[in-house]
């Protein structure tokens, strides 16, 4: 079987769907994008802060946008955020912290907003299990949202009914949700962005249920707009010349779907 589908040519571009979306931060992405030309984002799924901000120095001239666990790291201290934002400058990215809040409203507020991590301060957007109900987005205003709607790994419970209860929830909430964290475009409203992880260059999985998917799978099939990358490009043995390998390939593949 054939990897790569024939492609669809109804994609419009960043471009345009900049000025069909009022969310300010939706706007800002799509227009860094066609600008840098980039549609990667890198998980930077490390535990050192300083190698966290030395690769997020080597791999940002090749990304839209870097995600970051910054509970993982061990060595974590109140300018991280600070330090990060500076390198996100230079390199125009932003910074995506891939928390996955899944409380009730008062409680992710006060994750979001406080705690050692003091998110709110440094990332541009952040994500969320709407598992609990749309208090979760009223908690969360004022940030710029993801909803994972589907996720890359064997056996998740985010499908069919869930998936289409989170699209609507998102859709009724365009001032907070910006887009989704799914496998494929999941909403015809041209402003919400669609990111996907669990790609690879080959099709694959890990020993713990990680599921990677193609880059032409993802947007040329699938018509999702960013892949995110983490282990593809961080554990290969040059990670500058890797990412610029995805980054060559995402686009590519974003390029030959635009009508
Ligand atoms: O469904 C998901 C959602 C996310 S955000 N599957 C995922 O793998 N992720 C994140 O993407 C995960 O937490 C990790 O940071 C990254 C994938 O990393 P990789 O090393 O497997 O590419």
């Amino acid at each position: 079987m054939s990897k790569t589908a024939a492609p669809r040519l109804e994609r419009l571009s960043f471009l345009k769907r900049a000025n069909l979306t009022r969310h300010h931060m939706a706007q800002r992405l799509f227009k860094l994008m066609e600008d840098k030309k980039t549609n990667l984002s890198v998980a930077l799924d490390v535990t050192g802060q300083n190698q966290l901000l030395q690769m997020a120095d080597l791999l940002g001239p090749h990304i839209a946008v870097l995600k970051t666990h910054v509970d993982i790291l061990q060595d974590f201290t109140p300018d991280f955020g600070t330090q990060l934002q500076a390198i996100a400058k230079k390199h125009h990215f932003l910074i995506f912290e891939d928390r996955k809040f899944a409380d009730i409203g008062q409680t992710v507020s006060l994750q979001y907003r406080g705690g050692i991590y003091r998110i709110a301060d440094w990332a541009d957007i952040i994500n969320a299990h709407p598992i609990a109900g749309p208090g979760i987005i009223e908690g969360l205003k004022g940030s710029n949202l993801l909803l994972l709607a589907e996720m890359s790994s064997a056996g998740t419970l985010a499908k069919g009914a869930y998936t289409r209860s989170v699209v609507a929830m998102a859709e009724a909430h365009p001032e907070t949700v910006m887009g989704f964290i799914s496998l494929r475009k999941l909403s015809d409203q041209p402003g919400i962005i669609h990111f996907t992880p669990g790609v690879q260059l080959a099709s694959g999985k890990d020993s713990l249920g990680q599921r990677y998917r193609t880059v032409d799978e993802i947007l040329i099939k699938n018509h999702s707009d960013i892949i995110i990358v983490g282990r593809g490009i961080t554990h290969a043995a040059n990670p500058g010349e890797q990412a610029r390998i995805y980054r060559e390939a995402a686009w590519q593949a974003y390029v030959q779907t635009v009508a």
